[in-house]
């Protein structure tokens, strides 16, 4: 078989003195971190749609990055895919891949033939699994937002006989993840949205996207599926606003059509910045309401309001991420899939190796440092401390419901003012701690 990346390497963890540009310098595959190896912590996984098909290709111009794979034909160039999905896989100690049904293999011209090629792609990599049975599916998903069919949205579409066929599209993208035995299927409602309240029954769309989803969860158990449907909340991109706005929202959606014990998230962090949220703060009310599932790991751009999709390099961003991730037991069916895809400039297909190499260190990075925040413990014991009035007296009262308004008014006026209760937040000497920890590691 062709090698697609001859003068690249497997790459190596060299440490952090190294300045070789090929090399890892905080991911260490096998390191024991945590009592974990940081492979199985972090869970890394190839994005097939922005690393085998982004050519770079923007609203104004044309790809810069040749992803032809050497072929013409839309089947030659699957394959190819797939070959040299594997090679970039087991180059980067990459052991999961994520895909939406047509970055495996394009729409052809009835649904039939479509799923007849579609099955067969899947079939090829199979066999390139059992090959190496270190390579696994994260998670599976349908492109339900990309054929002018979807431009009033899939689930949510005013047209039934869209949502029936979004829904024969998923089922296949659900046969896919299970044959391959993926843990985690997404729903990121591309085009589940609207763009003028004027022409839309936001009430119908809403209960037929439930319904969608909720056919999807019956058929998939009643094919034996035991893994995670995930949710990807975003707030606008495609449409104006997407119904998924962003995971608070989503949990009260999943709660009001009962698939709350299906579903938990999928949080990108570039989308949690388009919600005006930080990353931490998705991952946060996820973790809080026992939501936690997978990441989309990159980064935006703070002076750009779209989704860049960058790869992911800002290190105090990836710190506080896994310390949510650890604070939430670590990834079970989850991991770190990197939606993202290197500049429009960075064109060669080396960039691929460089942008990954950048963001996996990121992550390592983050993973040390937030290991080290909790073990140095000043920031965990200063929030438990700010909150030590709810240990004993009136605090524990209070969350005992030993107590009411009669109650809490009558202790109110016998103790009279009450700032004096107060502690400073000490914001910057916290910031100040994070500051030391990371560059201390
Ligand atoms: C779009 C996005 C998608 C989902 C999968 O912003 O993040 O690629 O991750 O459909
Ligand atoms: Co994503």
């Amino acid at each position: 078989m062709a090698e697609f990346f001859a003068n690249i390497p497997k790459i190596k963890y060299e440490g952090p003195q190294s300045t070789n540009p090929l090399a890892f310098k905080y991911y260490n595959p096998d390191e024991v971190i945590g009592g974990k190896t940081m492979k199985e912590q972090l869970r890394f996984a190839l994005s097939w749609w922005h690393t085998m098909g982004g050519d770079g290709t923007d609203m104004f111009g044309c790809g810069t990055t040749d992803k032809t794979w050497g072929e013409a034909s839309p089947e030659a160039r699957a394959k190819a895919k797939v070959d040299a999905a594997f090679e970039i896989m087991d180059k980067l100690s990459i052991d999961y891949f994520c895909y939406h049904d047509r970055d495996i293999s394009p729409e052809y011209g009835s649904l039939k033939e479509t799923n007849e090629k579609f099955d067969e792609l899947i079939d090829y990599i199979a066999e390139k699994m059992k090959a190496d049975p270190s390579k696994k599916l994260l998670w599976g998903t349908a492109k339900c937002f990309d054929h002018p069919r979807y431009m009033h949205g899939a689930g949510t579409s005013p047209s039934a006989d869209v949502f029936a066929y979004a829904a024969a599209q998923i089922k296949k993208a659900i046969d896919s993840t299970i044959k391959l035995g993926g843990k985690g299927y997404v729903f990121w409602g591309g085009r589940e949205g609207y763009e003028t309240l004027l022409n839309t029954n936001m009430g119908l769309e809403l209960d037929n996207m439930a319904r969608l989803m909720k056919m999807a969860v019956e058929y998939a158990r009643s094919k034996g599926y035991d893994g995670d449907f995930y949710i990807e909340p975003k707030p606008k991109e495609p449409t104006k606003h997407q119904y998924d706005f962003d995971t608070a929202t989503v949990i009260g959606f999943l709660r009001k059509y009962g698939l709350d014990k299906d579903f938990k998230m999928n949080i990108e962090a570039n989308h949690a910045t388009l919600a005006q949220h930080t990353f931490q703060h998705e991952l946060r009310v996820a973790r809080d309401n026992g939501f936690f599932g997978s990441i989309d790991a990159n980064q935006g751009d703070p002076l750009l309001g779209w989704d860049t999709d960058q790869f992911p390099t800002n290190a105090y961003d990836a710190t506080l991420c896994m310390y949510e991730v650890i604070k939430a037991g670590g990834f079970t069916n989850g991991g770190l899939n990197f939606d993202a895809k290197a500049r429009r400039g960075s064109y060669t297909l080396d960039d691929i190796f460089y942008s990954y190499i950048a963001g996996m260190d990121t992550f390592a990075l983050g993973l040390r440092a937030a290991y080290k925040l909790i073990e140095d413990g000043r920031v965990d014991k200063f929030v438990d401390d700010r909150y030590a009035s709810w240990n004993t007296g009136i605090g524990k009262d209070i969350i005992d419901g030993k107590v009411g308004f009669e109650e809490l008014e009558k202790y109110a006026l016998e103790k009279g003012e009450v700032t004096d209760s107060l502690t400073s937040g000490r914001q910057e000497y916290l910031e100040s701690v994070l500051n030391q920890i990371m560059f201390t590691l």
